[in-house]
């Protein structure tokens, strides 16, 4: 018999599964559920409440349940050998928050998500209460931002006190889904713990003065936290009697995308580091000892390893290339060629392509500046904004003290290979692609088998679980050219230059 792991992943817009055959290594089943056409009657947009305000995004935390059904009732229409699954885990969009009363029903039915940008103040406040940013930061893994957990239990505290004084436990996307399955509470994981403003990042223990900084009778709301593979018991009743899971199978703690995208990458080792080039841009990488971003740009989280990792969010990323782009009536082809044609300079042009407000460097007003770049000039501003990005990386990554040893590319614009080639320049070091587009269900679906095989007294290594399911494209490889380390290195200093004049010392990364 094979033995089947199955990783969830609740995203924004869907809920997916991958179940893995652990000894062929393969993925045998995927499924992606999306929620505006599969739950129709909850009137969401992309997985959101459409909302007068812009600021607030929340979505209806009873649609994830129940999708959560629809998708069992799919794996068993599809003929998915559900009873032969050992163990379920799962990935939640990371910080949004589920409000539920003693007797399991919602203390508030919509949860607020990742988007939500509506608790500027309390964030203001939550980091004066601790200290500032960087003592924030040094404290929780980052500083306070709008969408983490803490800040939005706040603004709930303060304006619906009678809601929040009926609230009995407050569940992450990831730790409500999991008890879901496991039929009783779940404790939040490590990893999406780290994304509250909540947790004290080195001890793993709920933070008294961020829990005394954020709401009143706080710790009683809370459930325990555990590592990101705790089997917290066999699946519930429901799985079993509504979809033939095996009574024995483990429900296994969640985690939050991103620690779950990082074993689904195989990023388990110091050094390993990956871009994601989608709309926006992030930098994430694994991280073996905890040390924080003292200007508070970059986030720590617990990794499902229980190690650490690091992930910066660069919000213009292929936007800022797309403007380009058309500015200059490109197709991407163009655009490649114009990166193929040109070479990197030491005195090149310089653009800092803040389309919009920028989360790293934190921008708050947008703007475009440009130095020694000729704004006509097609192919030397498509080298410019590239090299800008990854400048941006570099300089805004050094506080990881992490020099990675390759570097995985994944996203839309990873199949572009000048620009792998502009990336391999600037960080000097090799890039390779990789291509798993559900990166967060397998994830948590390797984290199933390491938690079996651990709860079962069976410790298998990292290496073994993600062993042949994160390998990267053969022959993707694209690799550094060594002639231009001192022309990057020099521009580098030039391009720290250009942000500092246009925004301030607080801006250079260290
Ligand atoms: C990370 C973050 C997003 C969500 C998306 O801090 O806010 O990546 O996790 O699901």
């Amino acid at each position: 018999m094979s033995q089947l792991f199955l990783g969830l992943d609740s995203s924004t817009q869907s809920l997916s599964a991958i179940v893995i055959d652990y000894d062929s290594r393969e993925v045998v089943y995927e499924h992606a559920l999306n929620f505006d056409t599969s739950l129709p009657g909850y009137g969401t947009v992309n997985g959101v409440l459409p909302n007068p305000d812009p600021l607030i995004k929340h979505s209806p935390p009873q649609m994830w349940a129940e999708a959560l059904d629809l998708l069992f009732g799919r794996m068993q229409t599809d003929g998915v050998a559900l009873g032969e699954i050992l163990a379920v885990s799962g990935s939640g969009q990371q910080h949004g928050s589920v409000y539920l009363k003693a007797d399991g029903s919602f203390a508030r039915p919509t949860a607020p998500i990742w988007m939500d940008a509506s608790t500027a103040a309390e964030c203001a406040a939550i980091e004066q209460a601790l200290g500032g940013r960087a003592a924030t930061a040094a404290a929780t893994g980052s500083a306070a931002f709008e969408r983490f957990t803490g800040p939005q239990i706040r603004r709930f505290a303060e304006t619906e006190p009678a809601a929040y004084a009926a609230t009995d436990q407050i569940a992450l996307v990831s730790s409500y889904l999991a008890g879901l399955v496991a039929g009783c509470p779940a404790p939040i994981d490590h990893g999406d713990g780290a994304g509250m403003n909540l947790m004290d990042i080195e001890r793993k223990t709920w933070h008294p003065d961020a829990l005394a900084a954020t709401a009143p009778d706080l710790a009683s709301k809370l459930p325990p936290l555990a590592s990101s593979t705790t089997v917290i018991g066999p699946v519930g009743t429901h799985w079993v009697e509504q979809y033939g899971l095996n009574p024995q199978a483990d429900a296994v703690t969640w985690s939050g995308d991103n620690p779950c995208s990082l074993v689904g990458l195989g990023l388990i080792r110091e050094g390993m580091v990956a871009i994601s080039l989608g709309t926006s841009y992030t930098y994430f990488g694994y991280l073996e000892t905890c040390h924080t971003d003292p200007h508070g740009e970059g986030h720590v989280f617990v990794a499902p390893t229980g190690d650490y990792m690091t992930l910066i969010c660069f919000k213009n990323g292929s936007l800022a290339c797309e403007q380009i782009r058309d500015q200059f009536g490109l197709d991407w082809d163009g655009f490649s060629r114009c990166l193929a044609t040109t070479q990197p300079r030491a005195d090149g042009g310089i653009i800092l392509p803040y389309y919009e407000t920028e989360i790293v460097p934190r921008v708050n007003r947008p703007g475009v500046h440009r130095f020694d770049l000729d704004a006509a000039d097609a192919a030397a501003n498509c080298r410019a904004v590239v090299e800008a990005q990854l400048m941006s990386m570099r300089i805004h990554s050094r506080w990881m003290e992490v020099r990675p040893t390759r570097i995985l590319a994944t996203g839309g614009g990873s199949v572009n290979e000048p620009f792998l080639q502009v990336v391999a320049d600037v960080m000097q070091c090799p890039v390779l692609r990789i291509e798993v587009s559900q990166s967060a269900a397998l994830g948590a679906a390797l984290m199933a088998a390491y938690a079996h095989f651990d709860h079962a007294g069976r410790s298998v290594g990292w290496e073994e679980i993600v062993a042949g399911f994160t390998d990267p494209i053969a022959g993707s490889e694209v690799r550094p050219d060594p002639a231009t380390r001192p022309v990057y290195d020099r521009l580098l200093e030039r391009y720290a230059d250009c942000e500092r004049r246009v925004l301030g010392d607080a801006a250079t990364g260290g």
